[in-house]
């Protein structure tokens, strides 16, 4: 038998919680109008402590200052009340999820865009700051809008085929969809409690969102936002799992799910006449025979890929045919054959590779990837045929992010953590030499770059409160301008997504 031992909670903590936070974060502690107080959530934010955000407030968001109306003592034990998990979770099935939707009745849709620039080349900037994204004119740079989002929004912004909507989440799992040629919000909906990210069909008609809480993927339509099917994620064996990330295959016409608790990788067709899925052999209704009968077929089915381990974080060949995912140990990746349904590789990455970030191009006749790590200052350059590691590049510190356009010889590299978290990289595509190390912005963080359209011009983001996207010229590497942001992280043009350039992680 099993014994869960629930956590002791003062009963002071709780009626604090209840008097103080309950109005915006939910009794649940679920969210509402402002994010939910859950490990979950709490443990992934970059970030003040719980503890001082409750004394000092957070700025430019509505979460006043405690210090004056609670102690130490009581501000330390409601921080260690927040990081207990949740004892239950409310059911978050279609008719909660639908009870959430919210499309603003002032959107009306436009025939042509309200703005003059190329609409293939506006570049989205989210500021995770103060929870916005800009709309830039990726020409002149001019911001067209700067607009409100969900809580912590987290991974890529994802675009419909056609570059004229946006669908944006937050880790709180609220969906947005924006509008860029009128720049209003058509509506918003919590496809789950805690999510990780979202894909986009091949057709611009669905968007799965990975969730952990619970434990499912949710499929949206993309033109009104109502749920068109919540899978429950139940590995062969029974376990449940959580999403940790879901990705569009657009040549396979399917989205790709990396399952968190389980050693499978699911596949879910978004093509209406996808072939009948067998899952294997029942007995039937005639004496004595066993037959395979299809689990599924058409729209939305589930094809399991059994795998030894679970894996993460996947890099897809450009065929996407093959992924290379990271192994648990953090010192692997793992090389699944999708058309096969089986791992065929297996290569030494130590340093916990961050492979959903790499990139590929042509090298020597060869087609190469490149993978930051997140625990060791170095790039590892990767030959995707012999899926061997061919070269090692050593950076000024761990990275996150790698940046490259067809347009340009070099990718961009940034050093996440450490004592250079300043620092980018500037690295030759051929030589694999660091050519330049711009340090722009002493002592503050500097990552995650976005190319124009044409790939003439890299942005880079100051990742501080007061922080700014610098836009480099890409060839001569000088800088062009500064334009002042909070907190800017991801940066997403509209053309290179939706190309699916390959200097781009998918
Ligand atoms: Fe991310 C993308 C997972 C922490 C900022 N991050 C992604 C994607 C995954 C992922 C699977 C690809 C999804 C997509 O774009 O559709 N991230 C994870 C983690 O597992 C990890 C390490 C731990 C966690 O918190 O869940 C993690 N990520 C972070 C951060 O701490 C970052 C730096 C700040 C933040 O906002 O939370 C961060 N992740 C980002 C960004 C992208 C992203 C900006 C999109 C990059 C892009 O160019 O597409």
């Amino acid at each position: 038998m099993l014994f869960v031992i629930a956590p002791v909670v003062h009963a002071d903590t709780a009626s604090n919680y209840s008097e103080h936070c309950a109005s915006c974060h939910g009794q649940d502690r679920l969210g509402g109008l402002g994010p939910a107080l859950i490990p979950e959530t709490l443990k992934r934010m970059r970030g003040p402590k719980v503890a001082d955000v409750i004394r000092v407030g957070r700025t430019s968001t509505q979460m006043p200052a405690f210090e004056t109306t609670l102690d130490s003592a009581e501000i330390e034990a409601l921080s260690q009340y927040l990081k207990q998990p949740l004892e239950s979770l409310p059911p978050w099935g279609e008719t909660e999820i639908m009870q959430s939707r919210t499309l603003d009745a002032d959107y009306a849709p436009a025939n042509a865009p309200v703005w003059s620039a190329d609409p293939m080349n506006i570049t989205l900037v989210v500021e995770t700051g103060d929870h916005h994204v800009s709309v830039l004119d990726g020409d002149t740079f001019d911001v067209l809008d700067r607009f409100e989002t969900p809580f912590a929004v987290h991974g890529g912004p994802k675009f419909t085929p056609d570059g004229r909507f946006v669908f944006i989440m937050s880790r709180d799992g609220w969906v947005q969809k924006y509008d860029l040629w009128t720049l209003k919000q058509v509506g918003r909906i919590r496809a789950g409690l805690n999510s990780r990210n979202i894909a986009m069909s091949h057709d611009g008609k669905w968007v799965a969102v990975a969730n952990y809480l619970p434990m499912t993927l949710t499929i949206l339509a993309t033109d009104d936002l109502r749920v068109a099917r919540v899978m429950e994620i139940e590995a062969k064996d029974g376990t449940k799992s959580r999403v940790s990330a879901v990705y569009q295959a657009p040549q396979r016409q399917s989205f790709i799910l990396a399952l968190k608790d389980a050693p499978e990788i699911w596949e879910v067709a978004t093509d209406p006449n996808a072939a009948p899925v067998y899952e294997g052999f029942v007995h039937t209704q005639r004496k004595g025979m066993i037959e395979a009968i299809p689990s599924s077929q058409g729209l939305f089915a589930r094809r399991r890929i059994e795998i030894s381990e679970p894996l993460d974080d996947f890099f897809f060949s450009d065929d996407y045919r093959n992924l290379i995912g990271a192994a648990r140990d953090g010192v692997r990746g793992v090389v699944v054959n999708l058309n096969v349904g089986r791992e065929i590789a297996e290569l030494p990455l130590e340093g916990m590779p961050h492979l959903g970030s790499g990139i590929s191009w042509d090298r020597n006749g060869s087609r190469v990837m490149a993978t930051p790590h997140l625990k060791e200052g170095k790039l590892s350059i990767i030959d995707t045929k012999s899926w061997s590691t061919i070269h090692t590049i050593k950076t000024d510190g761990p990275g996150f992010f790698l940046r490259s356009h067809e347009n340009t010889p070099y990718f961009w590299a940034d050093v996440f953590f450490g004592p250079n978290k300043d620092v980018m990289h500037v690295i030759d595509k051929q030589s694999l030499e660091i050519i330049r190390t711009l340090r722009p912005l002493p002592n503050a963080t500097v990552a995650h770059v976005e190319f124009t359209k044409d790939g003439r011009f890299a942005l880079v983001s100051v990742w501080e409160d007061d922080g700014a996207v610098i836009v480099y010229d890409a060839t001569t590497l000088e800088e062009i301008r500064r334009l002042p942001m909070r907190k800017p992280s991801g940066k997403y043009n509209v053309w290179n997504k939706i190309t699916f350039s390959e200097g781009t992680s998918h």
